[in-house]
C-alpha cells in the first residue's frame, strides 16, 4: 500500500529502536520482528541473563539490574531511563513482567515512549475483571451469567444474586485473572464463608477486597479470540485458538484453531469481539478469553498483550502478530482487512519447559546437548544453545515447538515427528511427558476441557 498522509505514521508515534523489556525467547522473537522492520533494538538484561544470545545480536545491551526480576525486568525507572540513554523510541513489554501494567504504559507515553501495546486506560479497564465484563456486555459479546457489578456487602442480596444465577457459583477477585482469586460455591450453605475467604485474599493479594459472581461451568473448554486494532477505527480477528490443555493456569499445548467449532458458530463471537474494541477504542494487539460449553461461548477475560502463544496463529492466519503489533504502534494503519484473513490448516504449539517431570519444579543448570527439529511446518521459538545456563530465577519455558499442517491429524504426527528430533540433555524437560501426550486418543479425538490434562497426568502417575 502506498504511503500517503493517511497511511504514514502520525508524527507523534515515529520511532527507529526499541527497547525490548523482556528475556527468553519473546525477547529474540521480538528482536527479529524489529530488525525485519528495519528498526534497531536494545537489549535489556539481568545478571543472570548476561550471556543471553539476543544480547550480542542487538543494538545495544545493557545490563539494568540484579537477577531477581523485581529489580530487573520489573524496576519500570531502570527500563525507563535505559531506553532514553540508549536513544530507545518505544519500548515493547512482550508478556508477562510489565506487559499488563498501566502505571507503566502510562509512565513510558509520559517519558516521551511508545509503549508497544494498548493505552493506559484499556489495560486498566481490562485489568478489572468487572470493568472489563461490563465493557463486553455493552459490546453484546456474550458473558458467564452473572451481574456487572461487584458484589454488594448485604447477605440477604448476596443470596438472591447466588439463587438467581443457580448452583454451582464462583466468586472471583475483579483484581484476579489468570486462576487467581477465585473460589468455587457448590451450595448455599457454603456461600458466606467462600466470599468472606475470597475477599480477604483479595485484599492482600490485588489491594481491592471487590468481589464478582458467575455461574460455575463444570466442563467448559479454553477458547480464545485473537484481534489487532489500529489507532485509525480498524480491528480485525484472526481466528481462534484452543488453549484447554493446562497445567496449574499453566497451558503446556495450543492450537488453532479450535477443533470441532463450525465457523457459523464462532463468526458472530470475533465479530463481537471486533466491536468490542472499536467500542472501547482499543490499539494494539489483544486476546478475548471464552469458556466453551455446551456449544455456547462465555467471555472470562481480556489480556491486553501478546501472547505466548501467538505462533500458532501466525502458522493458521500468515499474519506476523509482532510486526503487526510495532507497526500499529508507530500509528500505521492496519494493511489488511476482515475479508483478506484466511485461516488455513492447523497449528500446535508445545511448550518446552526446563523442569522436574514428576514434581513439575523447574530445573535449573546447563544444557550439554541440543537437537532442534527442522522440516516443512515446523518452527522453533527459542534463545537456548547447547551451553546454555538455564537459570532458576525466571519461569521455566526454553522453547516453543510449533508445526503447521493441512489438517488437525496431519499436525498431530508432524509434532509426534518434531517431539522426536528434540533432545535436550544436561535438565530435566517435559518432552517425554509431551511425546506421551500426543499419543493420547482423546486428545486425537478432540475430547478434552480444562480438566483433561490434570486427570490425564493423575491416570498416567497412578499407572
Ligand atoms: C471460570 C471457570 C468456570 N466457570 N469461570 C480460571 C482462570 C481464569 N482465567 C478463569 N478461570 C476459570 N473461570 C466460570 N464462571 C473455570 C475456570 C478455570 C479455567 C479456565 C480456563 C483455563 C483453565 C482453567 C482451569 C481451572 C478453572
Amino acid at each position: 500500500m502506498p504511503e500517503t498522509l493517511e497511511h504514514s505514521a502520525a508524527a507523534g508515534h515515529r520511532f527507529d529502536t526499541v527497547l525490548i523489556a523482556n528475556r527468553g525467547e519473546i525477547a529474540a522473537r521480538i528482536q527479529r520482528a524489529c530488525r525485519e522492520l528495519g528498526l534497531k533494538t536494545v537489549a535489556i538484561c539481568s545478571e543472570a541473563d548476561r550471556e543471553a544470545p539476543y544480547g550480542s545480536t542487538a543494538d545495544s545491551f545493557l545490563c539494568i539490574g540484579p537477577s531477581s526480576a523485581a529489580k530487573s525486568y520489573l524496576n519500570q525507572h531502570a527500563i525507563i531511563l535505559t531506553a532514553r540513554l540508549a536513544g530507545a523510541g518505544a519500548i515493547h513489554p512482550g508478556y508477562g513482567f510489565l506487559s499488563e501494567n498501566a502505571a507503566f504504559a502510562d509512565a513510558v507515553e509520559k517519558a516521551g515512549l511508545v509503549f508497544i501495546g494498548p493505552t493506559a486506560s484499556s489495560i486498566a479497564i481490562m485489568g478489572d475483571k468487572i470493568s472489563a465484563k461490563r465493557a463486553m456486555m455493552a459490546a453484546g459479546v456474550p458473558c458467564v451469567p452473572g451481574p456487572d457489578t461487584a458484589l454488594p456487602d448485604d447477605p440477604a442480596t448476596i443470596e438472591r444474586i447466588a439463587l438467581e444465577i443457580g448452583y454451582p457459583v464462583i466468586i472471583k477477585a475483579a483484581g484476579g485473572g489468570g486462576g487467581r482469586g477465585m473460589r468455587v460455591v457448590p451450595k448455599a450453605d457454603l456461600l458466606h464463608e467462600a466470599i468472606a475467604l475470597t475477599r480477604e485474599e483479595a485484599r492482600k493479594a490485588f489491594g481491592s477486597p471487590s468481589l464478582y459472581m458467575e455461574k460455575f461451568l463444570e466442563h467448559p473448554r479454553h477458547i480464545e479470540i485473537q484481534v489487532i486494532c489500529d489507532d485509525h477505527g480498524n480491528a480485525l480477528w484472526l481466528g481462534h485458538r484452543d488453549c484447554s490443555m493446562q497445567r496449574r493456569h499453566q497451558k503446556v499445548v495450543e492450537e488453532a484453531p479450535a477443533a470441532g467449532i463450525a465457523p457459523d458458530i464462532i463468526q458472530p463471537v470475533g465479530l463481537a469481539c471486533v466491536k468490542a474494541c472499536l467500542q472501547i477504542g482499543y490499539r494494539g494487539v489483544g486476546t478475548f478469553e471464552f469458556l466453551y460449553e455446551d456449544g455456547a461461548f462465555y467471555f472470562i477475560e481480556m489480556n491486553t498483550r501478546l501472547q505466548v502463544e501467538h505462533p500458532v496463529t501466525e502458522m493458521t492466519s500468515g499474519v506476523d502478530i509482532v510486526q503487526a503489533q510495532i507497526r500499529v504502534a508507530q500509528g500505521h494503519v492496519l494493511d489488511l482487512i476482515q475479508g483478506d484473513v484466511t485461516c488455513e490448516g492447523h497449528s500446535f504449539e508445545c511448550r518446552i519447559n526446563a523442569e522436574d517431570p514428576e514434581s513439575f519444579l523447574p530445573s535449573a543448570g546447563v544444557v550439554t546437548h541440543l537437537a532442534l527439529p527442522a522440516g516443512p511446518g515446523i518452527r522453533v521459538d527459542t534463545h537456548i544453545h547447547a551451553g546454555y545456563k538455564v537459570s532458576p530465577y525466571y519461569d521455566s519455558l526454553i522453547a516453543k515447538l510449533i508445526v503447521h499442517a493441512p489438517t488437525r491429524a496431519e499436525a498431530m504426527a508432524r509434532m509426534r515427528e518434531a517431539l522426536a528430533g528434540t533432545e535436550v540433555e544436561g535438565i530435566s524437560t517435559n518432552i517425554p511427558f509431551l511425546r506421551a501426550l500426543f499419543e493420547d486418543g482423546a486428545f486425537a479425538r478432540g475430547e478434552t476441557d480444562i480438566h483433561y490434562l490434570e486427570q490425564w497426568l493423575k491416570l498416567r502417575r497412578a499407572a
